[in-house]
């Protein structure tokens, strides 16, 4: 770190993905000084860590980015419908090129611990290696699939191959030529990597625990033309974007699966699965994901496509996901993964059947027997939503503790700001449309509400903003209403923490839809910030209470 740098900031950012880095470029155009601390050696977040072959983003370029300069998106041209890892890098590095932003960002600076200090009305921010830093706001866009979950699996510090989690992948790349690999974990990424690592491999094993709902993303370079007439009306795209419910513009309709002729139900799941991606599917009927019967039939359609696709039956059937409604965990989206166990190199293993019992000097030991490897890749996911945020020590207010406050599960007013906490604001988090959204978008929404906010306390003549305790709880409350009148909490996901042994089960995003939550957050705003303790700037100054 730049040891001539000034310890004292207006704001703190931690994490230097989509969110820091729009984060950064709007504050320091406000004029808030402001520093942003990232672990990795370079921006990008998610898209610096994740590099296993075949990571790609499940959500259309041309939407899949930003939207807050019209410059930016009408001089940055996308190469493919899907962009790979690298694209989406290039991408973010060139944001942070064009707009100077590295300047104000220390990389390889892991934050260990956020105290609020009553007396200066600031945060004190540790990092790792014993640097201290000062702010009056402290901004957590920490990411919510950014802590790589391991399990503890038995034996593996034996292992004499080579071992990688696909969200610490070397930058180097890995080749796997000739080589005996073995995969654990289907979910969105082993469905991305295991059709590009079986390309390479002798020989693949799949340890598959639970089957996914995968569609194919059909990906392939974007034509030009489409490319110009979009940018065209981008400002309409952009719009329509906000206002829809997962980010996406895709036409909504209020046409029930149930109601609908079973021929005319499989035309549009047809066309659908032929435009690639999840959200068409998901959308193709509104009671998909409200009832079981309608959800039955799309499930009922996918499963359909994976017995036409693989070849071997037993194999077909053990790919065909039964334990959850479709779009209930997020829909894989993909490129040739059925069709990849139909290459003589690739074998499914059921470890739900016959569990992983330990991993050997070498290979893997399953309770039905013994597999030799060159090399293991986990797949494992990530302790989603939370676990960014609880790997640090943040302290409140009273010595309270984040850890301590969701201690039997997150609780966020909005998902922007947690009561106990003034002046420490979280990107995307439990309470807010997050993973359910086109990321990006739901991002975008949160910088500008939340510097939206600091200019009005600056305007105002205020210090500081938290969240009312009893806003946050009825808050909370209607999130978890909404969810369960959806069928969202019927998978056992890691949107529900269930992928972490003894993490509080709840369901932590909002489902009520990225438009409906965007008016509602502007609704706050509009009413000076309702359900938020504003408190003036001056020496004892009366308590405004927003709510
Ligand atoms: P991140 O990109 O996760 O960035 C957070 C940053 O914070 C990281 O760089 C991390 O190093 C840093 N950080 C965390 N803790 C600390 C700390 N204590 N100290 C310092 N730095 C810290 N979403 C979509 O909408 N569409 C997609 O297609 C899509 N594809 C995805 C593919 C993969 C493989 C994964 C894992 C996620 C995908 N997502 C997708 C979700 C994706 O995470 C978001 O779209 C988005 O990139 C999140 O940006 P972010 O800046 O909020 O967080
Ligand atoms: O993680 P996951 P992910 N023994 O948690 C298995 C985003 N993303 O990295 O289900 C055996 O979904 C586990 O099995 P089970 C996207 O939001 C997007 O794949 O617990 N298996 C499961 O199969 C996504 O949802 C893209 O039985 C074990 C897998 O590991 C999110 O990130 C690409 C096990 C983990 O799946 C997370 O996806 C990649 C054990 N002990 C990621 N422990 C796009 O396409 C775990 N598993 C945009």
């Amino acid at each position: 770190m730049n040891q001539q740098a000034p310890r004292a900031f207006d704001v703190i950012v931690v994490g230097a993905g989509f969110s820091g880095l729009y984060l950064l470029y709007r504050l320091r155009k406000m004029g808030f000084s402001t520093v942003v601390l990232e672990a990795g050696s370079d921006v990008g977040g998610t898209w610096y860590w994740n590099r296993y072959p075949g990571a790609r983003c499940d959500v259309e370029s041309m939407e899949y980015s930003y939207g807050f300069d019209k410059q930016l998106e009408q001089e940055w041209n996308w190469t493919e419908r899907y962009p790979a890892q690298p694209e989406i890098l290039r991408y973010l590095q060139h944001v942070a090129d064009r707009f100077d932003l590295r300047r104000d960002i220390h990389f390889h600076t892991r934050v260990k611990s956020a105290r609020w200090q009553e007396e200066t009305g600031t945060w004190k921010v540790r990092t790792e290696s014993g640097d201290t830093l000062q702010a009056a706001f402290c901004i957590m866009a920490t990411g919510c699939l950014s802590t790589p979950r391991l399990p503890p699996f038995k034996g593996i510090e034996s292992f004499q191959g080579k071992w990688y989690h696909t969200a610490q992948w070397p930058k180097e790349g890995v080749d796997f030529t000739g080589q005996r690999v073995g995969v654990i974990g289907t979910g969105s990424t082993g469905i991305q990597a295991i059709p590009k690592i079986a390309e390479q491999a002798s020989q693949l094993f799949v340890f598959q625990r639970t089957p996914n709902f995968s569609i194919p993303a059909h990906n392939g370079p974007i034509d030009q033309s489409f490319q110009r007439s979009l940018k065209a009306r981008y400002p309409e795209h952009r719009a329509a974007a906000r206002a829809s419910f997962f980010g996406v513009p895709v036409e909504m309709t209020a046409d029930s699966a149930l109601a609908t002729p079973p021929e005319e139900r499989q035309k549009r799941f047809e066309a659908a699965w032929q435009y690639g991606g999840a959200t068409r599917t998901l959308q193709a009927f509104a009671d998909l994901l409200v009832t079981e019967e309608a959800n039955a039939t799309a499930a009922d359609f996918v499963r359909g496509k994976i017995r036409e696709i693989v070849k071997d039956p037993a194999v077909a059937d053990l790919l065909c996901p039964t334990d959850h409604p479709i779009g209930t965990k997020r829909i894989c989206v993909d490129t040739h993964y059925y069709a990849t166990y139909n290459r003589p190199n690739v074998t499914l293993v059921d470890v739900r059947k016959a569990p992983i019992v330990e991993i050997t000097p070498k290979g893997l030991h399953t309770e039905a027997g013994d597999y030799e490897l060159d090399s293991l890749v986990f797949a494992t996911g990530f302790d989603a939503m939370t676990g960014a945020l609880l790997g640090i020590e943040i302290e409140g207010r009273d010595g309270l503790t984040l850890q301590d406050k969701w201690s039997s599960g997150p609780s966020a007013y909005l998902g922007l700001a947690s009561a106990g906490f003034p002046n420490l604001f979280m990107m995307t988090g439990p309470g807010s449309p997050s993973v359910l959204s086109n990321m990006v978008v739901s991002i975008e929404q949160h910088v500008e509400w939340v510097t939206d906010a600091m200019a009005y306390l600056r305007e105002h003549g205020l210090k500081s903003i938290e969240a009312d305790a009893a806003a946050e709880t009825d808050w909370m409350r209607h999130v978890t209403e909404v969810a369960d009148t959806t069928l969202f909490p019927k998978a056992n996901s890691w949107y529900v923490g269930a992928n972490i042994p003894g993490k509080p089960r709840m369901f932590m995003p909002y489902v009520g839809g990225v438009g409906p939550y965007r008016d509602h957050c502007q609704g706050i705003a509009d009413r000076g910030y309702e359900g938020f303790v504003l408190e003036p700037d001056g020496p004892q100054g009366k308590v405004q209470r927003a709510v």
